[in-house]
């Protein structure tokens, strides 16, 4: 996979990129990373990115221009060093307007053969600019942070490491929270997690797992994801597990991007959430 970012501040990635998971799909050859400054191709002799807001208002707002013109020059470099890049990237805009990131979404991201993740700053981005890009846009959550470069840094640490041959342990992305799945197809947290000493500050392990039968060690782990869920996170077993299956915006499709609603879920899912094979409490 190949990654493209566009931002203002091209230095914060260069720590990120060469440390921990990302720089092991880096090394891995199974991602690339490149980082573009916007400034660069602001077509003004001071390289400016941002103006004042039509409408008035406190802060600047970013330009149009530099934004769009970088795209188009990193899809034109994408396309001439690989063209099976060719049929268009995915393009996320990081913001607090989009959707929230979920394991789903970071699953189909990490299928693509391209991305361009769009770092905003300043009050905000020229809409029309958007309009243009037609981006997936992607939050984290509910609040607002200065740029969307911690965004992008997430999504990047987030897909690397479900590229094939990433992990030194091919088991432990699909086992982890959120890939974990209940009967129902419900994403799971969690099972706790143990190792030596067998006792510390007069704590000990939970005997199921001292006694070597396996049979009776995966059951203990499926119970305690599906009651910590519960008991956490009871959200997760309401949600459809088939509301990311499909994609919400595929790459060059204007008609469906933009609002990424969540799919309806049919009476037949919504019945299998019910009555599920779990411990009462946690
Ligand atoms: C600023 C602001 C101030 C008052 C009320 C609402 C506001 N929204 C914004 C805003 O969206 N600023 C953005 C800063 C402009 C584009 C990039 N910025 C950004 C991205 N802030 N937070 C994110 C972000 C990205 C992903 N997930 C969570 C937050």
């Amino acid at each position: 996979m190949r990654i493209d970012v566009l931002t203002i501040f091209p230095d914060l990635f260069t720590g990120f990129l060469s440390t921990s998971i990302p720089a092991n799909a880096i090394e891995a050859g199974a991602l690339s990373c490149h980082v573009h400054d916007i400034r660069a191709y602001a077509a003004n002799r001071h390289h400016k990115v941002d103006d004042r807001p039509f409408g008035g208002g406190p802060g600047m707002v970013m330009m149009c221009q530099p934004i769009f013109d970088a795209v188009k020059a990193t899809d034109a470099a994408a396309e001439s060093h690989d063209p099976a890049t060719a049929g268009g990237a995915v393009r996320v805009l990081l913001s607090p307007q989009g959707e929230r990131l979920t394991q789903p979404r970071v699953e189909w991201l990490a299928q693509q053969k391209r991305l361009v993740l769009i770092c905003g700053h300043y009050e905000g981005i020229d809409e029309r600019v958007i309009e243009e890009l037609q981006p997936l846009e992607i939050s984290l959550g509910d609040y607002v942070l200065s740029g969307g470069e911690l965004g992008a840094m997430v999504v990047i640490d987030a897909v690397a490491r479900l590229q094939p041959g990433v992990l030194g342990h091919e088991d432990s992305a699909a086992e982890d929270s959120f890939s974990v799945r209940s009967p129902e197809g419900a994403h799971l947290l969690d099972c706790p997690h143990y190792t030596r000493p067998r006792e510390w500050n007069g704590r000990e392990v939970p005997e199921v797992l001292l006694s070597g039968d396996h049979a009776a060690v995966a059951r203990w782990r499926d119970e305690q994801r599906i009651a910590r869920t519960r008991a956490r996170r009871p959200d997760l077993l309401q949600q459809s597990p088939l509301a990311h299956e499909r994609p919400l915006r595929a790459a060059g499709n204007k008609a469906d991007a933009h609002v990424a609603g969540p799919t309806r879920r049919t009476a037949s899912e919504d019945a299998g959430l019910h009555g599920q094979a779990a411990p009462e409490g946690a």
